[in-house]
């Protein structure tokens, strides 16, 4: 509303409320100028946690709880500004996953997609579909949406993982389907590695037999640090820097050329040392984390401090520069891959 009402006229309205309330009627008027924003209001917020903080926790979940019990051993990173909700941003989801040595998460399968960003430890696996990923630090795996799943580690070490998915998205949508796998591994269904070699390289089998055995949709689901990491630093020695993103790449789904899954986009940069990047801002509310360096985030005059494996979230709008102290090396993923399918997503550069 824009005037304030006389005295009667707000007495007789809110008789009237109090009248059609029993009817689930409400008006549109009271509330018009919060559901309808001139910008993004993000009732996220700002937020950093420290990994040895809650690597702390989760290895103390992991003497409480085991994978097979909890299904999911999972400590969720919940915005402070979204409590209750499990949700990092109104969109996304993130948690942190141990599985400690001989364990296995069983088997099942969701309509959410899900990424997994390695933190620790090297040698366990993901198997999408009863093809093993074997996950070494800061490699990005992918279970899309329907794709059967099963995390195990047969290796000494405990293994622990960033989850992103997009569980709140399919939330809004009220379209979550979920079901267990009878046993708790998938049967191998084809050797480790090779969905790799087959859409790993910008090439995809010619037509025929097992060889597209994978779905058309979604073909690959490892993306590893090896040939990410060095396809950085080429960036970085040859290409100019943009000047708000510093050097950065996305990943894609080769068999669309468009983000990793359907709801959520993910991509790396590195900020050389010394460098401030200018200041952007994106509707995408945006979860990072630290693969390497030190340096400083900035997000609408808020400063948080950047650490190795350290992570952090930007919601919605909000102004970001970073400073790199030591070459900065960032994952991110956000919900930029719905906006674009929706016509929403909007950036701004300073
Ligand atoms: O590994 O399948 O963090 O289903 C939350 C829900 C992980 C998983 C999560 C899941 C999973």
């Amino acid at each position: 509303m824009n005037k304030p009402l006389p005295n009667d006229q707000l007495s007789q309205l809110e008789a009237l409320y109090a009248e059609m309330a029993p009817q689930s009627l409400t008006p549109l008027w009271e509330v018009l100028s919060a559901l309808v924003l001139n910008q993004p209001q993000s009732p996220a917020q700002v937020h950093r946690w420290s990994y040895d903080l809650a690597r702390d926790y989760l290895m103390r979940a992991g003497d409480l709880i085991s994978a097979e019990q909890a299904e999911r051993r999972v400590l969720i990173l919940e915005n402070p500004g979204l409590p209750g909700l499990s949700a990092i941003t109104p969109s996304l989801y993130a948690g942190l996953q141990l599985i400690l040595p001989g364990e296995v998460a069983p088997c099942h399968r969701h309509s959410q997609c899900a990424l997994r960003f390695v933190i620790e430890g090297e040698g366990a696996y993901t198997a999408v579909d009863g093809e093993k990923a074997i996950m070494r630090p800061f490699d990005l795996v992918l279970t899309p949406g329907g794709q059967w799943h099963d995390h195990g580690n047969f290796t000494d070490n405990p293994m622990i993982w960033l989850d992103g998915l997009d569980i709140p998205t399919v939330r809004h949508f009220d379209a979550s389907f979920a079901e267990k796998l009878p046993e708790a591994t998938h049967p191998q269904t084809v050797k480790s590695g090779d969905t790799l070699v087959r859409y790993g390289h910008n090439m995809r089998p010619m037509r025929g037999g097992v060889a597209d055995r994978r779905p058309q949709h979604q073909p690959l689901f490892h993306y590893t640090y090896t040939s990410w990491r060095p396809a950085l630093d080429a960036m970085a020695a040859g290409a100019e820097i943009d000047p708000h993103l510093g050097h950065a790449l996305e990943f894609l789904n080769p068999a669309n050329g468009g983000p990793i899954m359907p709801t959520i986009s993910a991509h790396v940069r590195l900020i050389p040392q010394g460098y401030t990047t200018l200041s952007r801002r994106s509707t995408d509310g945006t979860t990072f984390v630290v693969v390497e360096g030190e340096g400083e985030a900035r997000i609408d005059g808020e400063s948080l401090a950047l650490s190795p494996r350290d992570i952090f979230v930007v919601p919605s709008w909000k102004a970001l520069e970073f400073s790199a102290r030591s070459q900065l090396v960032l994952f991110g993923f956000s919900d930029k891959a719905s906006q674009q399918k929706l016509n929403l997503y909007k950036e701004q550069l300073a």
